[in-house]
């Protein structure tokens, strides 16, 4: 059976799932676009052969459409993926899963009515080769119990549109849900600090780099560097430190250079670059289990909605650098296991 795959939102992670679609995936095809834009919507779909919708209900209640693909901006997802569980479609949802907590909930009870999982989010980390092994590590016990947790998010640049919040909500979202992922635990309280300095790079509106510290339930304390405006590229580390070793994240280089200059690797210069394997491994994880019929796993509507209420404490630290609590409710039985 081939999946025929509807995408919403055509922007730059939309067109990456469309190359993906017709390049890489099997099982699927991309039979329907919409986007709000009517010319993309049209250049689209005469690239990739497929039946324009200017309306996102209409697409997600098409008989040309099985499964949906959302990758519109956060604030239209909660409409979509309601419109989707009502017509019992499943969804991928590029993250955030919404912009806030409280949406997310409407998702989780509503995705819990219908009894099955019917949504994937796009936290691609998660199949990502080298958090992964990193998992596993942890979980073997080869390191002891996890004290201590460094990672970094650096991106080479950001747009002028990029909010001091989205340092917050649509960067560290990342890391928030990997360290949930490695770690097995939720995270109970957040805190971010604003360093003295700032780099020259930033726009003015901009605190670059900030630190956020998680602490998780068992009392791993974890910072988290967000420097979204590194200049040299995209660097994305994460080290778990134990009590009796250490291990962390190498990165996808998969050469190395000996020059006048010394010894070093190949960095990638974007999220599309650094994660293109695991991109295209949740992807094909998503076609997988819809073809075979059967419920939806991997990163759920529930991590969505526990990384979105982590978002919310940590955007109320940003204001007043505080440390806020983070309560996550009793997970329904649907998201166990
Ligand atoms: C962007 O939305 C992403 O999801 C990237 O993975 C992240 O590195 C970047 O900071 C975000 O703005």
């Amino acid at each position: 059976m081939t999946v025929n795959i509807g995408v919403i939102g055509l922007g730059m992670m939309g067109r990456d799932h469309l190359r993906r679609f017709s390049e890489v995936i099997s099982g699927a095809k991309v039979t329907a676009v919409c986007d709000i834009q009517r010319e993309t919507v049209d250049e689209m779909a005469k690239t990739f052969a497929a039946t324009p919708f200017y309306d996102a209900d209409a697409l997600i209640n098409s008989a040309l459409v099985d499964a949906v693909v959302i990758c519109s901006i956060g604030p239209a997802h909660k409409e979509q993926i309601l419109a989707a569980f009502k017509a019992g479609k499943p969804v991928f949802c590029e993250k955030p899963l919404t912009p806030g907590a409280d949406e997310a909930r409407q998702i989780i009870d509503a995705e819990v009515k219908t009894g099955k999982r019917l949504l994937q989010l796009g936290f691609m980390r998660r199949f990502d080769a080298g958090y992964q092994k990193l998992k596993q590590t942890i979980e073997a016990g080869e390191l002891g119990d996890i004290l201590l947790m460094h990672c970094a998010h650096r991106n080479p640049a950001v747009p002028e549109s990029y909010t001091l919040e989205m340092a917050i909500n649509d960067s560290a979202t990342h890391e928030i849900d990997i360290i949930r992922y490695l770690l097995n635990e939720d995270i109970v309280a957040v805190r971010v600090d604003r360093p003295g300095k700032k780099t020259s790079r930033a726009c003015p509106h901009l605190q670059d780099p900030l630190i956020v510290i998680f602490e998780t339930e068992s009392g791993v304390r974890i910072d988290d560097e967000l420097f979204v405006n590194c200049g040299y590229g995209y660097d994305i580390r994460c080290e778990a430190v134990g009590e009796h070793a250490i291990a962390g994240l190498t990165g996808q280089a998969l050469t190395y250079a000996r020059a006048p200059y010394g010894y070093g690797q190949n960095i990638a210069h974007s999220c599309m670059e650094r994660f293109a394997a695991a991109y295209d491994s949740e992807v094909q994880h998503f076609v997988n289990r819809v073809r075979e019929g059967k419920a939806l796993s991997g990163p759920s509507s529930w991590d969505g909605y526990v990384v979105a209420l982590v978002c919310d404490a940590g955007l109320a630290s940003l204001k007043d650098g505080e440390k806020q609590r983070v309560i996550v409710p009793q997970r329904p039985a649907l998201y166990q296991g």
